[in-house]
């Protein structure tokens, strides 16, 4: 375990831009002080109050005002780290704000707004042992002839149906291993366990109807290849073609902090790029993580209905973050950084090698030209692509997300997303050759297997400050154009124009893609290029895909801001987690659609981008036992950023 020196400035260029140093005040909390901040609270008031678990404890962010000056001043001296804290203790959620300086808490309140912090691994853990002891689940797997040695069971967030009052509350459902490694293959259907994770106790039991359990046979989706041979994690940056000083990596013309917290997992924070022509880094991207996932099962009924996971408020891709397999989840000229955060006892856990950044030579043209005009010459130029990659994977149950931020030397940052995993699957004994009478919610994927229909929603908050923190969001309408003229000196009839509109107000920049041919940008309204464009960055979307439920529907209403897949807001610090900060049964009352709702003004302003990602999946056979990876995401691209193109 290596604990970060906070001492050495290594370099500094005074030029306002984020600089090089082995401190920087958005570096996540280091296992010492995460551990220093348990003892503090342990010492305080509230280490006496009963049951006292820990679901959350993060850098408290310091002023972006603050980090952007501390950056761009040569004063050496720390700006004061403080961490935000969220516990249960006596059925309560406290926030506590601990200073990690002289270990004092700076405020602590009881929240009494709607909605739970994240579910801790142990409380899932313990959820999941419940049903084994309790004596009418052990007569219903006996009343299946069932081996109860061999049933596995999974506890799953409940949502909110509109309830007066809630508690935190789990849903248990089982599956049948015996055979097979492939736990989410062979579900027990019909069962629903209710816990209350308070007093972690099985409050209801439903025992409602049979389906054969699904054989074993064809389930695995261990590899038959056996594990590449890999050289075991090796931190030396010597040959990868970019350096890592402590969080801040360093690659071709751009500089960027990556940070790691339980909710979001990989952090990239004050990315710059060197501009060759200005001879100084410029500023691109202040901070940007994925903010939430929205995954709805598309199947109304009784044991399938509050399938409707948000995983990140609910339990956290950090949390979930995978350590990477060198040679399958990232290449061999990978380097590795550790992920820490908090455990329910408050001490500080590490998973190791949870990030990857490696420089990826796809194969790919960066640009290319041939002149065959130039007399007695062809004349071909070109270049191949490399890239810097930054990855990390959240296995979250039978999903497993792969996360990129794609750095190019262009000046594009790429955001890709990935699939893979077990699909969510239903025990049933349909076939499709009966007359198609039944609804079954999906597709048979194999015997007595349905894998259900459902989406992805992964939304990200891209806080862009484009050459400077007041930015302005352009949508660039194209219009088809008549040719006005009936003499006008063309036998063109049409054309399209670009006709730019300033987003004035939150209200302007709700987008839902594909409505009408447009092009989006951040701009900078207070810089222009030598020719006078404002500078700028496009956002290049992926699919139009935006949540099909209505607006009704209770998983909707907590996660309207599904309903658009572009959305823009004004700078907030405390405005990063689109289904609002306590996302556990919450009820759409704190989030990003309720932000907007303000609608305050965003034309050359400090603002945040916001995109979702999303995936309609409709299964198919291929998916089964374990589905390829899907590809998908958007891409920032310069748009008049740079004078001419930068690869030159
Ligand atoms: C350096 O920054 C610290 C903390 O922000 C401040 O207290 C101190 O006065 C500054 N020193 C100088 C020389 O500006
Ligand atoms: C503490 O936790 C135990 C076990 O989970 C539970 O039975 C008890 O009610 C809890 N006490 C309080 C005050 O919440
Ligand atoms: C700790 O530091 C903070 C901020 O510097 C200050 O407001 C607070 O009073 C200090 N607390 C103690 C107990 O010294
Ligand atoms: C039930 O499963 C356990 C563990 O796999 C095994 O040891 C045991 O023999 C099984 N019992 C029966 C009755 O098959
Ligand atoms: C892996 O290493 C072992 C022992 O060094 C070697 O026998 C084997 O051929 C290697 N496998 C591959 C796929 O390179
Ligand atoms: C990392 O790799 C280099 C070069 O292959 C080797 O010299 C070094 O010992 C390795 N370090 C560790 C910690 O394995
Ligand atoms: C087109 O040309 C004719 C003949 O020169 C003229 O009478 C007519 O006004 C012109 N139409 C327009 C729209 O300019
Ligand atoms: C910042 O956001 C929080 C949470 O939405 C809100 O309570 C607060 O009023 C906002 N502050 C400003 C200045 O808008
Ligand atoms: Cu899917």
């Amino acid at each position: 375990m290596t604990i970060p020196v906070f001492l050495v400035l290594v370099s500094f260029i005074q030029c306002g831009c984020f600089v090089s140093s082995l401190y920087h005040p958005l570096d996540p909390l280091n296992p010492t002080e995460i551990d220093q901040i348990r003892l503090t609270i342990q010492e305080s008031h509230l280490g006496s109050l009963p049951n006292l678990t820990y679901h959350f404890v993060d850098l408290e962010e310091p002023d972006k005002e603050d980090v952007l000056k501390w950056l761009s001043s040569s004063n050496e001296s720390k700006l004061n780290r403080r961490a935000q804290v969220v516990v249960r203790a006596g059925g309560e959620t406290r926030e506590v704000i601990v200073d990690i300086n002289n270990d004092s808490i700076v405020s602590d309140h009881v929240y009494s707004g709607h909605g739970y912090p994240p579910l801790t691994f142990n409380e899932l853990f313990l959820a999941s042992k419940l049903p084994l002891q309790y004596p009418e689940f052990k007569e219903s797997i006996l009343r299946r002839s069932l081996n109860l040695s061999e049933v596995s069971c999974v506890p799953f967030t409940v949502g909110w149906y509109g309830e007066a009052i809630t508690r935190r509350t789990l849903k248990v459902a089982c599956f049948y291993r015996e055979g097979s490694v492939n736990v989410f293959a062979r579900p027990i259907e019909g069962i629903t366990l209710l816990v209350d994770v308070d007093s972690m106790k099985i409050t209801t039991y439903n025992d409602r109807l049979r389906a054969p359990v699904p054989k074993a046979e064809g389930t695995d989706f261990q590899s038959s290849k056996g594990k590449p041979n890999s050289s075991t994690l090796n931190d030396t940056n010597v040959g990868k073609g970019f350096t890592i000083d402590d969080h801040e990596v360093k690659w071709a013309n751009w500089v960027f902090h990556v940070g790691f917290n339980a909710r979001a997992g990989v952090i990239i924070s004050t990315a710059s790029i060197f501009d060759a022509k200005k001879k100084e880094f410029r500023r691109v991207l202040y901070r940007g993580h994925i903010s939430e996932t929205f995954v709805p099962y598309s199947d109304p009924t009784n044991e399938w209905y509050f399938r409707t996971f948000m995983d990140i408020g609910e339990f956290g891709f950090g949390r979930a973050a995978d350590t990477l397999q060198p040679l399958i989840d990232c290449p061999e000229n990978a380097a590795y950084m550790d992920g820490y955060m908090v455990g329910a006892d408050g001490k500080a856990q590490k998973v190791p090698g949870a990030i990857c950044i490696f420089e990826r030579h796809s194969g790919d043209v960066a640009w290319r030209h041939t002149e065959i005009n130039v007399p007695g010459k062809v004349i071909r130029s070109g270049e191949q692509q490399t890239t810097l990659v930054v990855r990390m994977i959240a296995n979250v149950g039978n999903y497993d997300y792969i996360l990129d931020w794609e750095f190019k030397r262009s000046g594009s940052i790429a955001v890709g997303v990935a699939l893979t995993g077990v699909p969510a699957m239903k025990a049933t004994s349909y076939t499709n050759t009966k007359e198609r009478t039944e609804n079954v919610y999906g597709t048979l994927v194999t015997e007595n297997t349905v894998a259900v229909n459902h989406d992805h929603f992964l939304t990200y908050y891209l806080d862009l400050d484009v050459d400077g923190n007041d930015n302005s969001f352009v949508k660039a309408k194209l219009q088809t154009t008549r040719v006005p003229d009936p003499n006008a000196s063309t036998p063109r009839k049409s054309y399209w124009a670009v006709v730019g509109e300033t987003a004035r107000t939150e209200a302007d920049a709700r987008i839902r893609l594909g409505v009408e041919p447009a092009e989006f940008a951040v701009v900078n309204p207070n810089k222009k290029t030598r020719l006078g464009n404002e500078v700028g960055y496009w956002l290049i979307t992926g699919r139009p895909v935006y949540s099909l439920l209505s607006d009704d529907d209770y998983p909707q209403i907590r996660a309207a801001y599904t309903k658009y897949q572009v959305w823009v807001t004004a700078y907030n610090k405390s405005e990063r987690w689109a289904s609002g900060f306590y996302t556990d049964e919450s009820r759409g009352d704190d989030g990003l659609a309720v932000w907007s709702q303000r609608n305050r003004e965003i034309e050359n302003k400090d603002i945040v981008l916001w995109y979702t990602v999303g995936f309609h999946h409709a299964p198919c056979q291929e998916d089964f036992p374990v589905m390829a990876a899907l590809h998908g995401g958007f891409e920032l691209r310069p748009a008049n950023y740079f004078e001419s193109n930068p690869l030159l």
